[in-house]
């Protein structure tokens, strides 16, 4: 329901066509419900080739019932159903490494704005099966959650990353950007630790704007550069993320990483490009990696950019493949963002919050939050 705002007094065309582009935004539910598109030949083609060969489920978050919920699909694009309702906003759905669970961010009550996403008191977290069961919250008044292992989180309340058992208990604060310098108080976005859990992947926002690696043993910032959405790899040699470069604006980028540094120069981007679509649906967003590297899931529009409310659609990409191979996923006119994608078969949800390899207790860390889990881990 865009009702633009009524522009009482005289401004000038520039200002008042801003007036309207921020009203329109100010909407009681961002995206909207939407329309169906349908694939062409070629596009269903792609579906079911790239799609097939993943041969996956994918989760992500739509405004097409008229609020963001979750959805999943199969990889060819199959099989589109929600697997959460309500009027509140549902989005940065992430699989837990062994599939069995889905951590999400949900908004209080009904919709705020995905540049909202750090303010006090507007979210918790949750989790959710695959199948749409078992909803439980398991994180009051924070976003941002990722998974560490099957049984072990880390989440972003406002400026401060913390880590913690999925199952509750202590927190471990990591790093706290009112208290370094380098960070300038910077909201936190999108945390994500290395796969030897000594570096945290970060994304900037408010007094900074800019992505980088926090070293938790030596507490020290490595700026990896403008832009947002940083990752690692699964492999955790790499970093990749958002550049507002490229074709219709955005690419995704990725450089070489070791001791939580590049070991590349960026002065080149064409060089250190891990995707930029051809045509005109290429302002690329949220990219997602499998757990074995190979698959590259993402969100792109042709028009518009805002992370809630554009006409994104879901992508589908085999990493190292010819760009113009990528598969679109999804057609529909509502916004379409944050896919995540899971590789096989996911492992059945336990009852008691925990995945089925139970790992040591939430304690067993030290001061830096290195890990001392030994369970599956997935880095993406
Ligand atoms: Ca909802
Ligand atoms: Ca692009
Ligand atoms: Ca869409």
């Amino acid at each position: 329901m865009r009702q633009p705002m009524r522009v009482r007094r005289p401004v000038s065309t520039l200002s008042a066509l801003l007036t309207l582009a921020l009203g329109a935004c100010a909407t009681a539910g961002g995206g909207g419900t939407g329309s169906e598109q349908q694939p062409t030949a070629e596009e269903k083609q792609a579906m079911t080739a790239v799609g097939g060969k993943a041969n996956g489920i994918i989760v992500w978050s739509s405004s097409r019932l008229g609020n963001h919920d979750l959805f999943v699909m199969n990889t060819d694009g199959s099989n589109v159903h929600a697997i959460t309702k309500g009027e509140a906003v549902d989005w940065f759905p992430r699989f837990s490494p062994d599939g069995a669970r889905i951590l999400f961010t949900r908004s209080l009550k009904g919709w705020v704005y995905e540049r909202d996403a750090n303010a006090d008191g507007k979210w918790d977290i949750y989790t959710v099966t695959p199948d749409g069961k078992d909803e439980t919250k398991v994180v009051d008044n924070a976003s941002w959650g990722g998974w560490v292992s099957n049984e072990e989180i880390v989440y972003v309340r406002s400026t401060a990353v913390y880590r913690r058992a999925l199952s509750g208990g202590t927190e471990t604060l990591l790093v706290d950007s009112t208290k370094v310098p380098a960070l300038d108080s910077a909201l936190l976005q999108q945390p994500e630790l290395s796969k030897d859990g000594a570096y945290l992947a970060i994304t900037l926002r408010g007094s900074q704007r800019e992505t980088g690696v926090w070293d938790l043993g030596k507490r020290t910032w490595t700026r990896t550069g403008e832009g947002c959405q940083i990752n690692w790899t699964p492999a955790g040699d790499e970093i990749y993320w958002v550049h507002p470069t490229g074709n219709g604006g955005s690419r995704v980028l990725h450089l070489p990483m070791a001791n939580g540094k590049p070991t590349k120069s960026d002065s080149d981007l064409d060089a250190i490009t891990l995707i930029d679509l051809p045509g005109r649906r290429s302002h690329e967003y949220f990219p997602e990696l499998s757990a074995d590297g190979k698959w590259l899931v993402w969100a792109a529009t042709q028009r518009g950019h805002d992370h809630d409310i554009a006409d994104y659609e879901i992508y589908l990409w085999e990493v190292g493949t010819d760009p113009a191979t990528a598969a679109r996923l999804t057609f529909h006119s509502g916004n379409d963002r944050w896919p995540d994608i899971f590789i096989g078969t996911p492992a059945a949800a336990r009852a008691d919050g925990a995945g089925p390899d139970k790992g040591p207790p939430a304690d067993e860390k030290d001061a830096s939050g290195k890990p001392a889990a030994k369970g599956k881990k997935k880095h993406h």
